[in-house]
This record gives C-alpha cells, sequence and structure tokens, in this order.
C-alpha cells in the first residue's frame, strides 16, 4: 500500500469518526478549504439530452454531464451532510423539510444540457435556495444560475439565517443550464447549501415539415427535385435530421431515394428531395400521397403530416 493512499484512508477512517453527533444537531464546522473535494464527468459519449417531457421536469431524476463540490459529494434528495457519499440528511430550510433537490456545498457546479432539436425545449428554471438548517446560523453562499455561461440570476449573500429565495429564471434558447454556489468569499466552512424543487418547464418544440409549394407538374416515367420546407421555433443551435415516410400507399409516385436522411442546420430551409413519377391510369389527371416525418423526439402522438400533389403533363 502507497504511503499516499495510506494517508487518505486513515483521513477518511477520521473523517468518519466525526460523524457521531445526533442528527438534530448542528454539524460541527470543518475548516472546509475552498475548492474543488469531489467531481463528476459523465463518461465520454455518454452524455444524453435531458429526458424532457412537455411541463414540469425535476432536474433530480436527470443525468449531470458535470459537478463539482466543496466537501464530498453532491447529494441528491438530501443535504450535503459530511464528505461522505450518502451520509446527508433530509434537506431542510428554515424549518421546512423538502423531499426533492440538491445538497451542495461551496465551491459547487452543476451542469446539465437542454433539449436538442426536435424535443421539448424548456422555457424557465426554478427552484427555491438557501443554507441547510444543519449548519445552524452559519454558513455564506452566493447562489448563481448561469445559461449558456451568462449569468441569468444571483441570490445576494446568503447565510443560515436568512430567509429561503425563490429563483425563476428565463431559459428560452437556452443549452446548457449551469447551478453554482459561491463561498461569498469568505471561506467554504460551514457552506451548505440546497437547491431545493429545481425544476425545468418545457414546451413542446414546433416542427413543421412541409413540400413547398405542396403541387408539382411533371410529365410521367419522370423524376423532379422538390423543395420541403423545415421550419422549428424556436430554431435549435444543433443540426435536426428527418427522414420522409409516405404515410398513403403510393401508387403513381414516391421518393426516389426512401431511406435518405436529411440534415439541416439552419431553420427556416428548404430541402431538395427527389421525387419519381410512374405512370397514371389514363382517366386520371393528378395523384396525391401524404408523408410524415421522422425525427429524434418525434412524440407517438404527432400525426401532422405533408402531401404533395402531382399534376400529370400529357
Ligand atoms: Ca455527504
Ligand atoms: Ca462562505
Amino acid at each position: 500500500m502507497s504511503r499516499r493512499l495510506l494517508s487518505l484512508l486513515t483521513g477518511f477512517a477520521t473523517l468518519l469518526i466525526g460523524c457521531g453527533q445526533p442528527a438534530s444537531s448542528p454539524l460541527p464546522s470543518p475548516s472546509v478549504p475552498v475548492g474543488t473535494d469531489w467531481s463528476y464527468v459523465a463518461p465520454v459519449g455518454s452524455v444524453q439530452p435531458l429526458a424532457l417531457t412537455p411541463g414540469v421536469n425535476s432536474l433530480t431524476y436527470e443525468t449531470l454531464v458535470t459537478a463539482t463540490n466543496g466537501w464530498g459529494s453532491v447529494e441528491i434528495n438530501r443535504s450535503n451532510g459530511e464528505r461522505g457519499a450518502t451520509d446527508g440528511r433530509p434537506l431542510r430550510l428554515n424549518g421546512v423539510s423538502y423531499a426533492k433537490g440538491f445538497g451542495t456545498h461551496a465551491l459547487s457546479e452543476l451542469s446539465f444540457a437542454l433539449s436538442r432539436p426536435g424535443q421539448p425545449y424548456c422555457t424557465s428554471f426554478t427552484a427555491e435556495v438557501g443554507v441547510d438548517d444543519e449548519v445552524g446560523a452559519a454558513g455564506s453562499v452566493v447562489f448563481q444560475v448561469y445559461g449558456d455561461g451568462e449569468l441569468l440570476f444571483d441570490s445576494g449573500v446568503m447565510t443560515g439565517t436568512s430567509a429561503t429565495q425563490s429563483v425563476a429564471v428565463n431559459l428560452e434558447g437556452r443549452r446548457e443550464l449551469q447551478l453554482v454556489v459561491t463561498t461569498a468569499g469568505d471561506g467554504a466552512s460551514s457552506d451548505h447549501a440546497d437547491w431545493v424543487n429545481p425544476q425545468v418547464l418545457c414546451t413542446p418544440a414546433q416542427v413543421n415539415i412541409n413540400f413547398f409549394p405542396g403541387v408539382v407538374v411533371a410529365p410521367e416515367n419522370s423524376r423532379r427535385t422538390v423543395l420541403v420546407r423545415v421550419d422549428i421555433q424556436p430554431p435549435p443551435n444543433g443540426p435536426f435530421t428527418f427522414k420522409l415516410k409516405p404515410f398513403d400507399f403510393p401508387l403513381h409516385f414516391g421518393l426516389a431515394e426512401p431511406d435518405r436522411t436529411y440534415t439541416v442546420t439552419t431553420f427556416p430551409a428548404l430541402v431538395p428531395v427527389l421525387v419519381a413519377f410512374q405512370t397514371l391510369s389514363s382517366s386520371q389527371t393528378y395523384d396525391v400521397v401524404r408523408y410524415t416525418a421522422e425525427y429524434a423526439g418525434k412524440s407517438p402522438d404527432d400525426f401532422r403530416r405533408t402531401s404533395l400533389r402531382w399534376n400529370v403533363v400529357r
């Protein structure tokens, strides 16, 4: 066993011995150095955008992209407690207990990836914040919310005697959410900071994919490039990928490249699509086929369709 590992284990045992106080009393105030005691980075390739649904989403169910904490690990639905990973207590601010939230310790930073193109997008973040009752009147922190690196909320200095604050920030158009707790510049001891009921409110993305125009004039047994107009509100910052599938059984015309995937990066966009026209029965002068768009994040009950009408030239 290396001397360094032995030293770490000895330190850990000392910490465990220090944890024996009754649950109702304030924690002792160890001299916590200002810095990062614990950090987490999601493994490469494992980071997924949040599994967001339209409506209210609790961030305590969502995947962290990165996280750091000043004393042990961030705890979910518990206060920070001491340095162990699960030694926190029920989250408690000014005598009120909360079932959901993050128990952190300054310095702390939690990062979340918001929605991807075509998924629900988030319009606001809400939470209540304060210094957990487990440190009594001690502690001094500042809560900050950042969207894409821009400061959206700053609590000012809060201590164990501060009233609980409500946070409500607009997230429209934001791709990354960061929840930060600073030491308030006076050291990190007793800086047990709770984000309780951290929630994002999300709405369905408005995705419109239509043939534009919806009528094409072409002779039989020909191919034509037609345009599909793609618009998404709000416009996503990343690429959007989709496929077209005929909803009706295509009798006389269809996609010349039926399995092709189309990628769009600017919105609205006009996407060229190659269509093949076959022989129409002699009694007809036109045919219509309806299509649906398949894309990531499309909900099963999204039945918006677009149609293409072929007016035959004889
Ligand atoms: Ca802990
Ligand atoms: Ca402090």
